[in-house]
């Protein structure tokens, strides 16, 4: 593998296994280089903790990339998660546009809401901003609540393929290249990923484990970013990304109780390393 630089742009939340906390290990033990834009400093994500503190760091984004472009810094793929201003939007396009080598890529995964919510401090102008950037990017990784978000498609809890076809149509049509739709569940067994490339549709299907665990959204992305930078072609990191994160879930599972705020994906770590025959 040749030695890559990713760039991520999403929050630090200090505890609770997402964003930031997963994307670096992640990226880095696939072997990449992983610099990070944080887009916001918490105490903890929003996902379940009350009381948790947020320092917006939406000023600093623009600052980081002048220095970068001073010290002529670029990256081989930019990485956008969790963003929290619309202003952070512009911010990360003109990342986007400055900081990505000429075979470089972008992928954006439109964190904004899962179960058919929007996450907390999200609204319609933030949805519309996310949207313009899901059309610049190579890659977006939306789960089915954000796909319905970005497309105005109505978000149902059961569905069939034409349904399926039809969001990723709609996102197809927004501008959308290519797509790796997540949680993507046909029966109550089962969950898989769907990837639409260039005209064709393939569906990756795996195991469902009951309940939803908070992070693995973050776990899948960044496990894709990392394979991806193998060269393997989006369907194959799509797997590799989908076999872990049902690992750490597997991992999780019996602890969940106490270990509620995220998934342990830290000792799957050498299972997702076999998967790319780094070990
Ligand atoms: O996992 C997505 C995510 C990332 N960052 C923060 C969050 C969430 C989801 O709730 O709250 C701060």
């Amino acid at each position: 593998m040749q030695y890559r630089r990713v760039l991520t742009i999403q929050d630090i939340s200090c505890v609770g296994q997402c964003s930031g906390t997963v994307a670096l290990p992640i990226i880095s033990a696939c072997g990449a280089e992983c610099a990070i834009v944080p887009s916001a400093v918490l105490s903890t994500h929003t996902g379940g903790f009350e009381g948790y503190t947020v320092k917006d760091l939406t000023p600093e984004i623009p600052k980081i990339r002048k220095h970068w472009e001073k010290e002529d810094i670029n990256f081989d793929c930019i990485y956008t998660g969790y963003l929290c201003s619309e202003r952070q939007i512009k911010y990360v396009t003109d990342m986007f546009d400055s900081r990505l080598n000429r075979m470089g890529f972008r992928v954006v995964d439109p964190v904004m809401g899962d179960n058919g919510k929007l996450y907390a401090g999200f609204d319609e102008a933030f949805v519309d901003k996310m949207r313009d950037l899901c059309r610049i990017a190579d890659i977006i990784i939306p789960n089915i609540t954000e796909a319905c978000l970005l497309t105005g498609m109505e978000y149902q809890e059961e569905y069939d393929q034409p349904y399926i076809d039809q969001l990723l149509l709609a996102l197809n049509e927004m501008g959308a290249r290519c797509i790796i739709l997540t949680g993507v569940s046909f029966h109550p067994e089962t969950t898989g990923v769907m990837v639409y490339e260039e005209g064709f549709t393939s569906y990756y299907e795996h195991r469902k484990v009951e309940g939803s665990f908070h992070g693995t959204g973050d776990v899948f992305a960044s496990a894709f970013v990392g394979a991806m930078m193998h060269e393997i072609g989006a369907l194959r990191a799509a797997v590799v990304a989908a076999d872990f994160t049902v690992d750490c879930i597997l991992g999780t599972e019996e602890d969940k109780e106490d270990h509620w705020y995220g998934v342990k994906f830290e000792p799957q770590i050498p299972e997702l390393l076999k998967a790319l025959k780094i070990i």
